[in-house]
């Protein structure tokens, strides 16, 4: 065996299987995992900086899992310092809530978003503007992997930086890293022309290095998605992920304010513009945040319940650390540990829902 050597972090830049492609200086290696590392139950995801060993070997390997400043979930990566929200303004139409709900989603991982309006070449100037006024508090980029539109723009966001693609199936991400770098064939597809809505071609997050004025940066394809659900918030929290409410938060007559009512008690209504549709949607998921942490209160009552009734102290404990423990936890691992702890005959899929804390995420 070799013995460890100095200097090996490498970049985690692709999954398949049990083999990972580890970029480090100039090269990538294709790598194994480490038994121990493996029985460990480490997860090793793309953006993960990871300590190889063995590099002369016709397989190295990963000997060790580096710490994580950051992880988002869904698309899956590891380590992003920002998340290009990508939407195209034609083909499939420009959709103005989703870019709000993966503006809240990213905010709340404590990530920078940048949005990124992809096809330029299909837009119309009055669509332009309308963009550039409603979301004029965040970067914003318009682009075009067509006519080359605005890429310059994008080089240089993302240099010297871990970025990753994020957005709805056939807004062209793919297109776009395949412009960012000219040695990369990543596939595309066709967008529907009936539905409006892309393929889902690619299948698996990847990243690639972008080249620019002497300068680098790693960029993640990912795979589009078409549901989003929103973060685990108390309505009252919704507002913080609202750059645009910043100036005004805190001054509402009352602390517990959602910024709803026209009444001269919110600072926030008296401050923005109200005539928008971020603050039409912002009204929108208020309403689904006050629903669903609705129905949490009433499910976490009835988990209790239930818990105190089917199980003795020690199990229940056991129990309530799935809340806490159970985020790396596959939903089958989950539900196979609550049948270890009792009786669980009367738990519903809803109250399942509850402990499972990754569902909420990206
Ligand atoms: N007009 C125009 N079409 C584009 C542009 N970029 C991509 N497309 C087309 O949009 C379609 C979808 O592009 P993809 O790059 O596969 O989209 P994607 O976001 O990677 O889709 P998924 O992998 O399914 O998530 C393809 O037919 C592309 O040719 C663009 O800038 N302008
Ligand atoms: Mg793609
Ligand atoms: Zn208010």
């Amino acid at each position: 065996m070799h013995s460890p050597q100095a200097n090996l972090s490498g970049l985690v830049i692709k999954q398949e299987a049990n083999f990972y492609s580890v970029a480090l200086g100039e090269r990538v290696y294709l790598c194994s995992m480490r038994a121990n590392l493996k029985k460990a139950g480490e997860n090793i995801r793309v953006g993960d900086r990871v300590q190889l060993e063995e590099l002369d070997a016709e397989r190295p390997v990963i000997a060790e899992l580096l710490p994580r400043q950051s992880v988002l979930h869904k698309p899956a990566v590891a380590n992003v310092d920002q998340v290009l929200i990508v939407m195209s303004c034609l083909q499939p139409d420009f959709n103005p809530m989703l870019i709000d709900r993966l503006l809240l989603a990213v905010l709340w991982e404590g990530l920078q978003p940048v949005i990124c309006v992809s096809k330029a070449d299909l837009m119309d100037e009055e669509l332009a503007e309308w963009i550039q006024e409603e979301y004029a508090v965040f970067p914003l980029l318009m682009v075009s992997a067509e006519s080359g539109a605005g890429l310059d723009n994008l080089r240089q966001q993302l240099m010297q930086r871990v970025s990753v693609l994020a957005g709805a199936s056939g807004v062209g991400k793919s297109s776009l890293v395949n412009q960012l770098n000219a040695e990369l064939q990543l596939a595309t597809g066709e967008v529907n022309q009936k539905l409006g809505s892309g393929k889902h071609t690619t299948r698996h997050v990847s990243l690639h290095r972008i080249d620019h004025q002497g300068q680098s940066g790693w960029v993640a394809d990912s795979p589009g998605f078409s549901a989003l659900q929103l973060p685990p918030l108390e309505p009252v929290q919704l507002g913080n992920y609202y750059p645009e409410f910043a100036p005004w938060l805190g001054q509402c007559a009352f602390g517990d304010c959602l910024h709803e009512q026209p009444d001269g008690d919110c600072a926030v209504q008296a401050g923005i513009d109200t005539d928008t549709e971020r603050y039409y949607n912002y009204l929108r998921l208020l309403d689904e945040v006050q629903t669903q942490h609705r129905q949490r209160r009433d499910s976490s009552s009835k988990t209790e319940a239930l818990t105190k009734r089917a199980v003795g102290k020690n199990q229940r404990e056991q129990v309530l650390k799935l809340g806490t423990e159970g985020r790396a936890r596959s939903r089958r691992t989950q539900r196979q540990l609550i049948e270890q702890v009792g009786n669980w005959a009367e738990l519903d899929e809803d109250l399942l829902e509850t402990l499972n804390p990754d569902e909420w995420r990206i």
